[in-house]
């Protein structure tokens, strides 16, 4: 069997569970091979009170040199929270160069949620994700990342007419298919897929606990499922289970994640 090679594009955070840390074992699990070109090296992700970066761009750049000469592609490129604008560049050098024919490109914009960005972020990530986004076959944005992109006030209370308005609003910026993420009603938690100008839904039982490092559990699991399946509704709730499974596996403090290794573990036949 020829297995799909891929690349994910995000921050090494050496403490609180996600980007790479997620990526890489959720990925491997599902069977995809998995190449990286980490963005940012950080102490812990920034949900902690303090944390340390250093931004990679640089390194980005001479390791992207030394592929070249090596001539390697990629079948697909998974990109998660990147750190800065000029990562962001890094990212559209990557796929002119390194993409296999037929290649995908799936976005995880990463740089919000509740309504509010990530502390290291600001309008101008915001700028430079919208022009991102204009390359990529899928993205995953939550509420927060749809409002910022499009332009629209974020309400918490959203209901699913109104977040249909932020995916049309999205939909003028870029071609991807759009599948947002965390959207809620009556009790359950799902995705709404904007593909071609035609919605479908993917809805599951919403739990009443909320954990950091969920959305990069999500997007990873949707990826791989996404590459083996190209069938949205299923990444969708194949990767939503992964989630639920993982919030139940939990206790303990909320910010270092969830315990997506104990479902990975139980699924060893
Ligand atoms: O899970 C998103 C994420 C990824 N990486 C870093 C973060 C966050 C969210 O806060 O801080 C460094």
């Amino acid at each position: 069997m020829l297995s799909k090679r891929i690349l994910t594009m995000q921050d090494l955070s050496c403490v609180g569970q996600c980007s790479l840390t997620v990526a890489l074992p959720v990925l491997s699990a599902y069977g995809v091979e998995t190449c990286v070109l980490p963005t940012a090296l950080l102490s812990n992700h920034t949900m902690f009170p303090k944390w340390s970066c250093l931004d990679l761009t640089q390194e980005t750049r001479n390791i992207m040199k030394v592929w070249k000469e090596n001539a390697f592609k990629f079948d697909a490129f998974y990109l998660g929270y990147l750190g800065s604008e000029s990562l962001t560049e890094v990212a559209k050098e990557c796929f002119k160069n390194f993409s296999a024919e037929g290649a995908k490109v799936i976005i995880d914009p990463a740089f919000g949620d509740n309504g509010k960005l990530y502390p290291a972020f600001d309008a101008g990530y915001v700028a430079a994700m919208r022009k991102l986004i204009k390359h990529a076959d899928i993205i995953l944005p939550n509420l927060t990342e749809a409002c910022f992109l499009s332009g629209s006030d974020y309400r918490a209370d959203a209901d699913v007419e109104f977040i249909q308005r932020v995916i049309e609003k999205l939909s003028a910026l870029t071609d991807a298919v759009i599948v947002l993420t965390g959207a809620e009603r009556e009790g359950e938690i799902g995705e709404i897929i904007y593909r071609e100008g035609k919605y479908s839904y993917v809805w599951a039982e919403k739990l009443p606990v909320r954990f950091h490092g969920t959305g990069d559990i999500f997007a990873s699991a949707f990826t791989a499922e996404y590459l083996d399946s190209e069938n949205f509704e299923k990444a969708c709730a194949v990767a939503g289970e992964l989630v639920a499974k993982s919030i139940k596996a939990t206790d303990g403090e909320h910010r270092y994640g969830v315990n997506f290794e104990h479902v990975l573990k139980t699924m060893r036949k």
